[in-house]
C-alpha cells in the first residue's frame, strides 16, 4: 500500500538545470518586488508570498504535460508562474489593474487561466480540495488521460472536507495528485502544536491512497516523486499523495507579527536548505554555468520583474462599468460532455 521513500534522483541535463534555476528565480524575485509594491501601497488587501517553496511548483510543473489542471490556496502567484501564466497579467492583478487576470476585480487569491488550466487561487482553506476532485472526475468522465495537481498545506491538511475528498477520490479512481505543501506552519502555528501524526501523507492509508514524503527543497526530488505520481494517475490507479517538505521565508501574510519562529530559524534554512542556491552550487560545480552565465540569467529574469512591475503600475484601474461583468457564468453546458 503506502511507499515510504521518494523516489532517487534522476540524472538531469544542464539544459534542464538551468531552466529550473530560471524558473525558481522568477518566482522569487516576483515576489520580492510583490513585497515592494506591497510596502509602497501600490498592493491592497491580503498578499500572501511564496518565497522558500519554489522547489515545489517549478519541480511538480516539469513532471505536467499539457492538459494537466492545477489548483490551489490564497498562496498562489507561484503556482501561476509555473505553470506559464503571464507575470505582468498576475502582477497587475495584485495592483488590482484593468490588465490583471481578473480585469483587477480579484486580487492575489483569486485569479484563473482557463488556457493555462489554472483553477485559482481559493481563499478559504482547503476549499480547493473537494474542487481538485472535481476537476479530476471531470476528466475521468470524459475518458481523457489528465492529471489534476491539488495543493494545499499542512493547516488545510487537519480539515474534514479533505478526509471526504480522500474517500471519494480513492473510490472512483479519480487521476489527483494531492500535494500537501508541509511549509511547517499555519498562520503562526507550527504543525507541532496542531497535529500529534507523525506524518500527513500516511493518513491517505486509512482510504487506500498510495503516497509518499517528499524533499521540497530539492526541485529534482520533487520532479521525480511528481513523475511517478503522475505515472500512477495516467495508468488508473487512482489519487496519490505527495507530502512536500517545504518551508516559507516570510510571514504568512504581509500583516504577519512572525512571533512564532525565531530568526534563527529562518536563517538557517536559507543557508543550509535554500532550493535556488543548491541548483546554483550544482550548475557551478558540474561546470554547466559560469558565473557569468548565471548573472546574465538573473539579469534576464529581472528584466521581466521590472517590466511586470512597470505594467501593473501603468494598467488603468478597472471602469465602474465593470462591477456588473462576471457576475452570472454565461453559456452553461446543458447535459453534454465538453472540452472541460
Ligand atoms: C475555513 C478557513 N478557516 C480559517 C481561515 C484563516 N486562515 C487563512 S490561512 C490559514 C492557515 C492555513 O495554513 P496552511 O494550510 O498550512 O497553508 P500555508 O498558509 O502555510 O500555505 C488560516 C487558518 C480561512 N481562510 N479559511
Ligand atoms: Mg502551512
Amino acid at each position: 500500500m503506502a511507499t515510504r521513500k521518494a523516489a532517487a534522483k534522476p540524472n538531469v541535463s544542464a539544459d534542464e538545470l538551468k531552466t529550473y534555476y530560471r524558473e525558481m528565480l522568477l518566482i522569487r524575485r516576483f515576489e520580492e518586488k510583490a513585497g515592494q509594491l506591497y510596502g509602497m501601497g501600490l498592493i491592497g488587501g491580503f498578499c500572501h508570498l511564496y518565497i522558500g517553496q519554489e522547489a515545489v511548483v517549478v519541480g511538480l510543473e516539469a513532471a505536467a504535460d499539457e492538459g494537466d489542471k492545477r489548483v490551489t490556496s490564497y498562496r498562489d502567484h507561484g503556482h501561476m508562474l509555473a505553470c506559464g501564466m503571464d507575470p505582468k497579467g498576475v502582477m497587475a492583478e495584485l495592483t488590482g489593474r484593468e490588465g490583471g487576470y481578473s480585469k483587477g476585480k480579484g486580487g492575489s487569491m483569486h485569479m484563473f487561466s482557463r488556457e493555462k488550466h489554472f483553477y485559482g487561487g481559493h481563499g478559504i482553506v482547503a476549499a480547493q480540495v473537494p474542487i481538485g476532485a472535481g476537476l479530476a472526475f471531470a476528466d475521468k468522465y470524459l475518458g481523457n488521460d489528465r492529471v489534476t495537481f491539488t495543493y494545499f498545506g499542512d493547516g488545510a491538511a487537519n480539515q474534514g472536507q479533505v478526509y471526504e475528498t480522500y474517500n471519494m477520490a480513492e473510490l472512483w479512481d479519480l487521476p489527483v495528485v494531492f500535494v500537501i505543501e508541509n511549509n511547517q506552519y499555519a498562520m503562526g502555528t507550527s504543525t507541532k502544536r496542531s497535529t500529534k501524526s507523525p506524518s500527513y501523507w500516511e493518513r491517505g492509508a486509512a482510504y487506500g491512497i498510495e503516497g509518499e514524503e517528499v524533499d521540497g527543497m530539492d526541485v529534482l526530488a520533487v520532479k521525480a516523486a511528481g513523475e511517478k505520481a503522475v505515472a500512477h494517475c495516467r495508468a488508473g490507479k487512482g489519487p496519490y499523495i505527495l507530502e512536500v517538505k517545504t518551508y516559507r521565508y516570510r510571514g504568512h501574510s504581509m500583516s504577519d507579527p512572525a512571533k512564532y519562529r525565531t530568526r534563527e530559524e529562518v536563517q538557517k534554512m536559507r543557508d543550509e536548505r535554500d532550493p535556488i542556491e543548491s541548483v546554483r552550487q550544482l550548475l557551478l560545480t558540474g561546470n554547466h554555468a559560469s558565473e557569468e552565465d548565471l548573472k546574465a540569467i538573473d539579469k534576464e529574469i529581472k528584466d521581466v520583474i521590472n517590466e511586470a512591475a512597470e505594467f501593473s503600475k501603468e494598467s488603468p484601474e478597472p471602469g465602474l462599468d465593470e462591477l456588473w461583468t462576471d457576475i452570472y457564468a454565461k453559456d452553461i453546458p446543458q447535459g453534454e460532455a465538453v472540452e472541460a
